[in-house]
């Protein structure tokens, strides 16, 4: 038998992006006032906005050692457990000053009593509007978490949040036995059956659309990792009712959620999780996503400087922004640049030299990016 013409990998290869303009590497650096500190959690920033000419962001803060899951039903499980939201602004990108807490948790009994967690900003008519996490005592392996919105005339508040959140899990699969153990399931049910996370809210074709991670009953574990998927629900008015795409979910792979308009679609950096972790994606239609480019290491729970005007080039959503840093005790937050240095070298033809540019230290002066 004569040998294959071409191997599986050659044959495969012919289908992967040829466009450069969705590569990048990254470069992270550190920020002031929201950096290491012993005792306090600071992670899952929110996009940085420009208001008035001073940069504004939203993160989850909690403070306190974490026990993971034990028998005290009211001792802190993890860095985002009896979380706030705090609000940090800065005149440079480099230097940020905590504003304080922009939103607490809810009273007592309260959908959000025990954690609100993981926000995300959008400025919109004249409002500011936070979407996030909450989660209701007592936290457990089995808990389910919702997504809520809240409302402000400024980036300063006051926060009026919403009676109820605008999204929950579908709660449509079957847990087996009593033992609070999240993986034993009959049945799965849909990849958002337990939790919608990391909830992001893009306004597109006259509507809203809320991406959210769904995180499912009896997760399963895949050679991609853990089987973590995003859906979006989209809704006529931005505090809803929001309605889950029949398409959901709309990526197989990812963890926090991080998207952009760019042109008339949608465009999205997924890391972490699944087959397609690491890559940048674009849906013309903001449902329908296909892989652009494979990235070595994209920033972790990114939190880019949104732009005001409609961004050009693909990266121009992802150009800076802050994330965070989790492989310490104390979760911290520091900046994030996108760097094409080496596409630049190997695409141009330019020297090392001439393609060499200074690295990114500081997200730019607001006002000019
Ligand atoms: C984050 C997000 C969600 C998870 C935890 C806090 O990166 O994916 O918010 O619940 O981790």
């Amino acid at each position: 038998m004569g040998q294959p013409v071409e191997s599986a990998a050659t044959r495969r290869a012919r289908n992967y992006p040829a466009d450069t303009a969705w590569f990048c590497d990254f470069q992270t650096f550190p920020v002031e006032g929201l950096g290491p500190e012993v005792g306090v959690h600071r992670r899952d920033p929110s996009s940085v906005l420009t208001v008035d000419g001073r940069y504004h962001v939203w993160y989850t803060r909690s403070t306190g050692e974490t026990d993971g899951f034990g028998e005290d039903p009211m001792a802190k499980v993890f860095p985002w457990d009896w979380s706030e939201i705090w609000h940090a602004t800065s005149d440079d990108g480099v230097v940020w000053v905590e504003q304080g807490r922009a939103l607490g948790r809810g009273e007592p009994g309260s959908y959000d009593d025990r954690s609100v967690f993981t926000p995300e900003v959008l400025e919109h008519d004249g409002w500011f509007y936070l979407v996030y996490q909450v989660l209701r005592s007592p936290y457990r392996l089995r808990s389910p978490e919702s997504i809520a919105i809240a409302k402000a005339p400024g980036p300063d508040g006051p926060w009026e949040r919403s009676t109820r959140p605008i999204l929950e899990p579908q709660a449509d699969g079957e847990w087996a036995g009593q033992e609070d153990n999240r993986l034993s399931v009959v049945s799965r049910g849909s990849f958002d059956s337990l939790k919608v996370h990391d909830p992001i809210l893009v306004p597109y074709r006259g509507r809203f659309y809320l991406y959210y991670k769904g995180e499912q009953m009896g997760e399963g574990f895949t050679a991609g990792g853990r089987t973590t998927r995003w859906g979006v629900a989209i809704a006529d008015h931005v505090e809803g009712p929001y309605r889950r795409s029949p398409a959901n979910p709309v990526t197989n792979s990812g963890h926090e959620t991080c998207l952009w308009k760019h042109g008339d679609g949608i465009a999205a950096m997924l890391s972490t999780d699944g087959p397609e972790r690491n890559t940048m994606q674009f849906a013309p239609d903001g449902i329908n996503f296909e892989i652009m480019a494979y990235i070595p290491a994209p920033p972790v729970a990114a939190g880019p400087l949104r732009r005001d005007e409609p961004v050009d080039a693909p990266l121009d959503g992802v150009r800076w922004g802050l994330c965070h840093d989790v492989s310490n005790t104390w979760n911290y937050i520091l900046g994030f640049a996108a760097d094409e240095r080496q596409k630049t070298f190997y695409t141009s033809g330019q020297s090392p030299e001439t393609a060499h540019v200074p690295a990114v230290t500081a997200l730019p002066p607001p006002g000019r990016r």
